[in-house]
């Protein structure tokens, strides 16, 4: 929508015109299943085709992305059109764009070949997104990946030692100095270690970590861990403004036992509360500074009982899931997902308990505040919430599980002994089982207040069946009036969890790589004219440095013995936007695919002997089919 404006406005009438036309004519169309939904009428689906109508050449607003769960990745769509424009693979191949086929990116992926992404996180500058890089966690395997936006593809997957399963992660402070990551399924510390269930409570722990990001490279790396009680450490967010300098978790199982048979779900239910963690970064820089921790498996570790006011707790209702900072950073907000209130922290009131030393107990060294003392309010949202998101013009936004809805409130102030469901000032329903939710640009420090995309589990009935698996939904609500509007319905690929929305001028993404970008590290194997392309042998390796440009490859004969290492880097030449090559080996499980002015490197044995062709991928001209060559092994 940054340009049409003009035009959808001229549609106004159309379509308003063709809604009605097909109303009063005599064969029915078949019916919109939005309208059966009870979307409102005529009108406010005419409003809402209108409001996501992106005409063609015309440009979305804003980039939405959204991680992919299990499926490892991340996915692209543009708002509001929904259209899914682009996929990046960061934990799992993608044959699609070759990733985890060449050298680098399978070694980048290591051993596995799928993580579990589930919360995307974009660098940031005074608490605004600025359009550099974005995070994701890996649940499964303990790691964290960073994206370049420039060329939207994975740069980096960062595995420290001692986390179990990184869900906490990935938020990023307001300067984008560090990124969160977290345990959730406690293991026996150090990692590695054995030790039977029955000990959980004094073997078994959860470790947060600082990870910091190089302000120029956006390279990550291990800043420090800290040491936690056997909780399950859930979901963070850092704080920004007042709250700066400090990180938020939830944690549940504050019963810190696993009884074998006993379902976690009953047993990590018993108490009433459960907490929030948190943790001031800046004590646990001082830590580091002053030698306070333990060196172990090559990860500096504080033990918060011998480093007091690195971390504390506050209490929540049991068994929270999201926390969430708002846009001020006054308030901290966090949810139990057994309780049908929202709690509503004050930074100021958790400041001054810490100073007074206002604590309720110490579990582990880490002192628990005061709850009343810290609390500002509950709100009475609705059940099952989850996460929280806001608009910038001070309401919240919770995305309830149970009652498949999202509920729109008020932030503080409040009126002293005021009823509290007042504030609750409206609700809209989703289709449904929500997860997350997310508004534009709001994790930032000024959401914009338009629009609000909720992830939906168990979307029933809101696309054709595929079989025994239904199609997550996402749907795009209008949140720029006093009254939530239902706008679309967009699928997206499974797992969804966490999403950002970021301006679309925000991103500058690059056309090419320019063979003199001084941005790109250079690589030494990148060959520019067909004169540098060559194939050497050295005892039984067989090197190769190729050039592709339309539409021929140089050289188009590999000769090989059966048994050689075969190491080939591909030149694309091109310094015209999209104009990719691919190189494939028929029946060698060779997939490579180049941008303009990209290299890459495949290294292999040959193992089969006979005549193998291969061949471009990528539809590059007219004579992309007459790309090719020949792989011999002798
Ligand atoms: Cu709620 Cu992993 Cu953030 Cu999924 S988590 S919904
Ligand atoms: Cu190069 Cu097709």
């Amino acid at each position: 929508m940054r340009k049409g404006t003009l035009n959808r406005l001229a549609l106004v009438p159309l379509v308003i015109g063709l809604v009605i036309g097909l109303a009063g004519c005599g064969k029915k169309p078949p019916q919109r299943r939005g309208a059966r939904a009870g979307a409102g009428g005529t009108s406010d689906l005419a409003n809402a085709a209108l409001a996501t109508y992106v005409a063609p050449g015309d440009l979305d607003e804003y980039y939405l992305f959204y991680s992919g769960g299990h499926s490892g990745q991340i996915f692209v769509a543009g708002i509001p059109s929904m259209r899914h424009i682009a996929t990046i693979p960061v934990f799992s191949p993608y044959p699609g764009t070759g990733y985890g086929f060449d050298d680098e990116t399978r070694e980048m992926l290591g051993e596995y070949t799928w993580g579990d992404s589930h919360h995307p996180g974009l660098s940031e500058t005074n608490g605004e997104y600025d359009g550099r890089w974005l995070f994701i966690n890996d649940n499964a395997n303990g790691r964290i990946a960073r994206i370049d936006l420039r060329d939207f593809k994975t740069k980096q997957i960062l595995s420290i030692p001692n986390i179990s399963a990184n869900h906490g992660s990935s938020f990023v402070t307001p300067n984008s100095e560090y990124v969160t990551m977290a345990t959730r399924m406690s293991v026996p510390f150090p990692e590695g270690t054995y030790a039977d269930v029955t000990e959980y409570g004094s073997k078994y722990h959860g470790v947060a970590a600082g990870i910091k990001i190089d302000p120029d490279s956006g390279h990550l790396e291990l800043g420090w861990e800290i040491l936690l009680p056997p909780f399950d450490y859930d979901l963070g967010d850092a704080g920004k403004g007042p709250s700066e300098g400090f990180f938020f978790w939830t944690c549940y199982n504050s019963e810190r036992e696993f009884i074998e048979g006993g379902k976690l779900e009953v047993t990590a239910s018993q108490k009433d509360k459960d907490f929030i963690l948190m943790v001031d970064y800046r004590e646990a820089e001082k830590a580091i500074a002053a030698g306070t921790f333990e060196t172990i498996k090559g990860a500096p570790i504080i033990d918060p009982a011998k480093a007091p006011g690195v971390a504390y707790f506050i209490p929540l209702a049991k068994s929270p899931h999201g926390v969430d900072v708002d846009p001020s950073g006054r308030w901290i907000i966090g949810s139990g997902k057994l309780s049908p209130t929202t709690t509503v922290f004050d930074i100021e009131k958790i400041k001054t308990a810490v100073a007074n030393k206002d604590y309720e107990e110490t579990i582990d060294g880490i002192p628990v505040l005061t709850y009343a003392s810290v609390r500002e309010a509950e709100i009475p949202v609705g059940l099952g919430p989850l996460h929280t998101q806001f608009d910038g013009k001070g309401y919240a936004y919770t995305s309830l599980f149970v009652e498949s809805a999202v509920a729109k409130w008020k932030l503080p102030p409040y009126e002293a002994g005021a009823d509290m469901n007042q504030y609750v000032v409206g609700k809209i329903p989703v289709a449904y089982n929500i997860g997350h939710l997310v508004t534009a640009e709001g994790d930032s420090m000024s959401p914009d207040g338009n629009y609000l995309v909720a992830l939906n589990k168990l979307s029933k009935g809101r696309h054709l069946s595929v079989g025994p698996s239904i199609p997550e939904s996402a749907q795009l609500i209008d949140i720029s009036g006093d009254k939530m509007n239902l706008l679309y319905d967009a699928f997206t690929e499974p797992e969804p969890h966490y999403a950002l929305i970021i301006k679309a001028d925000k991103l500058d993404p690059i056309e090419v790589y320019k063979k003199d970008d001084p941005y790109w590290p250079k690589n030494p194997n990148a060959i520019w004219t067909a004169e540098e392309a060559r194939v050497e042998r050295k005892g039984k390796t067989v090197e190769v440095w190729m050039m592709a440009v339309r539409s021929f490859f140089a050289p188009d004969v590999i000769r090989v013995n059966r048994g050689d290492k075969v190491i080939i880097h591909v030149t694309n030449i091109e310094q015209t936007r999209d104009e990719l090559h691919g190189f494939a080996i028929d029946n060698y499980n060779i997939n490579m695919v180049i941008d303009p002015g990209e290299t890459k490197t495949v290294t292999f044995t040959a193992d089969k002997g006979g005549v193998y062709a291969f061949y471009c991928t990528n539809f590059c001209s007219a004579l992309h089919q007459e790309m090719q060559g020949y792989f011999l092994v002798k």
